[in-house]
């Protein structure tokens, strides 16, 4: 059972003794729901339906998740008398660990899951193993229909790390699962039109960038501008105040919820997967591009074949000692957990994702579980594997060697941080490849 251990953002300020009560009194109040919603989502005998809410530390997605839900107590936001938000950097709570909050609409429940802030290469990793241990724990009783990421946009530039950021958000989902991702961008709370000019700005600016990340534009959400019925988006000025539009802003947010949570996506996060595999942390795609880089990376098996590491290569690891680096000692903590707690398991399979990884075509060289490919057999042509970079090449007379990919990659556009031959930089490549031929 995860506690939360919500600290005040700056410890070393001192605050008024109500001030601390009231923090406590949030905590209290975001674990006791997070207990209540476990259990309930336990006793549903079908999936329940949720949203991940994930971004880097104060981008705002606490608050994302109470003006949805109309929760209290994950952000450190107070509402006063006169219903208008009463917030304070000093009073702001950072979320340690994830916690649920439950939105019902036309009579069906949708848990949001909010995250701990992902704050600085340093700390990543550890923030990423809190929220894979609980992700861990919930997945038997959950369908993603969404995850849901933020951006501070106020904040003026990207530094490397937002980047790496989205990289990561690439690898968790997996390319095939884009159609489920919302990147929501904050603060656009103004007044001056050239301070919403600058805001677009930044926005126009990210926008081209996590395109280039996933080969792809991904949808957004502005929270805080105008919005238009049907969730068309205005340049109007002044946009919502913070302060005193809370309830349009709630409104806009659970239009987005009406148009993106529709219904079950036939495809799961990668991430999902992969712990539902029991791959190891080391080999989780999403856990590769957090590693800190001190610690070096296992030389990638990618290249050149595109073969899922087997449960035997999985299980014949050494088992961890404190020497090990964190993802190898988090993730016997993590399945350790999964085999003590079976009972969490009982509805695996009775309401399995039936046959849905498939999404079109599009896979990444992890086994997405049907096991109706044929992987690693040598292929004649005219019988090439839909799921192979590699095919994909020779199919259409290419050189698809790693040396003639990574020069197609570099003449095509593809930025990426994934080294040459991962299964990341192969799936992105793929997506591009298909692109750029089906224009042909
Ligand atoms: N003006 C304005 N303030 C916002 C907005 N979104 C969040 N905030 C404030 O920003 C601060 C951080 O918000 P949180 O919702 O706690 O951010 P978070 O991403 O959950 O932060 P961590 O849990 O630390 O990762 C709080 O003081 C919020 O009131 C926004 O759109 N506009
Ligand atoms: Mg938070």
């Amino acid at each position: 059972m995860p506690t939360n251990r919500s600290l005040p953002k700056h410890s070393s300020a001192k605050k008024p003794d109500n001030g601390k009560a009231k923090l406590a009194g949030a905590q209290n109040e975001a674990t006791e729901r997070t207990k209540a919603c476990l259990k309930a989502i336990k006793e549903t005998p079908q999936r329940s339906p949720a949203v991940i809410v994930l971004g880097k530390a104060g981008a705002g997605k606490s608050s994302l998740v109470e003006c949805i839900t109309g929760a209290t107590g994950l952000s450190g936001n107070f509402t006063s008398p006169e219903t208008a938000i009463v917030s304070n950097s000093e009073d702001a709570l950072v979320t340690a660990e994830c916690q649920l909050a439950e939105y019902d609409t036309d009579g069906r429940s949708i848990y949001f899951i909010d995250t701990p802030g992902l704050e600085d290469d340093r700390s990543a990793c550890d923030t990423f193993s809190t929220i894979l241990v609980f992700l861990d724990r919930i997945r038997p009783h959950i369908s993603l229909l969404g995850v849901w990421y933020v951006v501070d946009n106020s904040v003026t530039r990207d530094v490397e790390f937002d980047l790496k950021l989205v990289e990561w958000l690439v690898a968790l989902c997996g390319v095939h699962y884009h159609p489920y991702v919302t990147i929501v961008t904050t603060h656009w709370g103004c007044t001056h039109p050239q301070d919403f000019q600058r805001l677009q700005e930044r926005l126009d600016e990210r926008k081209m960038k996590w395109t280039r990340i996933w080969s792809e534009k991904v949808d957004t959400y502005q929270h805080g501008k105008i919005y238009e019925d049907g969730g068309v988006e205005t340049s109007d000025v002044p946009t919502l105040s913070w302060y005193d539009d809370q309830d349009t802003l709630r409104a806009n947010a659970r239009d987005l919820v009406y148009r993106r949570c529709q219904g079950v996506p036939p495809v799961q996060p990668r991430i999902i997967q992969e712990l539902q595999d029991h791959i190891s942390l080391e080999n989780i795609s999403a856990a590769k591009v957090l590693r800190p880089p001190t610690q070096t990376p296992k030389p990638s098996r990618a290249e050149e074949t595109t073969e899922a590491p087997s449960r035997s290569e999985e299980k014949a690891q050494a088992p961890p000692n404190p020497e090990q680096p964190w993802y190898v000692r988090v993730a016997s903590g993590i399945f350790n957990w999964a085999v003590n707690n079976i009972q969490l398991e009982v509805n695996q399979g009775s309401n399995g994702f039936s046959g849905g990884f498939g999404f079109g075509g599009v896979r990444s060289n992890f086994d997405f579980g049907n096991g109706s490919q044929s992987r690693g057999t040598t292929r004649v042509p005219g019988n090439w594997d839909r799921n192979s970079v590699v095919d994909d090449f020779k199919s259409h007379g290419m050189d698809s060697s790693l040396a003639g990919r990574t020069a197609w990659v570099q003449r095509n556009g593809v930025t990426s941080a994934f080294p040459p031959g991962s299964a990341e930089l192969n799936m992105v490549t793929q997506t591009r490849f298909r692109e750029v031929n089906s224009k042909r």
